[in-house]
């Protein structure tokens, strides 16, 4: 596993598109005001505490399928508590990323999913996964990018997430017939970066996560393989997340589940 340090935005646009392009992912260091990461951090916590009372004894398995509308168990102690941008009193295009998605996926680029994604201390790493796959067989600019923002320090024993460097090249499974796509989307023990160049003399994509100070940002390609690793501090990691999409992009395997952890008319 590398560690490599984060990088910052910089003055060049440019320079951050370009990196996203060839890594499929790029940190941006110190991205947010203190003042924007604690209104974050103060949503998420407040509503994590609403959901989990409400949740009470309901038993939740892991995955979008399995889950309500209100929460999500990504895998064992990792939970996904989605937020609106109005929720947490921000508006989507006014954050300091925009500049980078608008670039990316046009100017009309499409709030798509927000909100929280904490781990308890002592879960395990998640299986490597993609958000969503790829849609022609050739390949294509990203249709989606999510921006993961660190609402306080996160150490390496708290679990970054991680990427393979570069998978999104890799992960076509309409361009690879060895590949699956729910095989990929889910999360399947056997799915790794071997796995991708599997038959073939490409290099294995590295495997890169860091530490990170609160208010930086991962921005990442929704088809790049990736993980969140395991809890092994003492402490909850709280990660907010911001997903777009281009606009008319509708696919989700995000949020499957219609039910309510709240009885009917509540
Ligand atoms: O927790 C993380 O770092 C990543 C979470 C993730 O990729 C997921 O739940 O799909």
């Amino acid at each position: 596993m590398k560690h490599t340090g984060t990088q910052a935005i910089g003055s060049s646009l440019d320079d951050a598109q370009r990196r996203l392009a060839n890594d499929g992912f790029i940190a941006l260091t110190g991205m947010c005001e203190a003042s924007l990461v604690a209104r974050l951090l103060d949503v998420s916590l407040s509503r994590s505490r609403d959901i989990t009372a409400a949740l009470g004894a309901q038993a939740i398995g892991i995955g979008s399928a399995a889950g309500f509308l209100e929460i999500v168990q990504r895998s064992p102690g990792r939970w996904d508590i989605p937020l609106s941008p109005a929720e947490f009193g921000v508006e989507d295009r006014s954050l300091p990323w925009w500049p980078l998605i608008a670039d990316t996926l046009g100017a009309d680029a499409e709030h798509a999913f927000s909100g929280v994604v904490y781990s308890d201390p002592g879960s395990p790493a998640q299986f490597w996964h993609i958000d969503s796959p790829h849609v022609t067989a050739e390949y294509q600019p990203p249709h989606a990018l999510n921006v993961m923002v660190a609402l306080h320090d996160i150490t390496l024993a708290m679990g970054p997430t991680e990427f393979a460097a570069g998978s999104h090249r890799l992960t076509n499974h309409l361009h690879n017939p060895l590949l699956v796509s729910d095989e990929l989307v889910y999360q399947y023990e056997t799915t790794c970066p071997e796995r991708l160049v599997a038959g073939t003399q490409k290099d294995v994509p590295e495997r890169i996560s860091f530490p990170l100070t609160a208010g930086s940002c991962l921005v990442f390609d929704d088809r790049l393989l990736h993980r969140g690793l395991g809890n092994e501090s003492t402490s909850r990691r709280s990660v907010a997340y911001f997903s777009y999409r281009q606009a008319g992009y509708r696919e989700n395997t995000h949020f499957e589940s219609q039910r309510s952890i709240y009885p009917a008319g509540h």
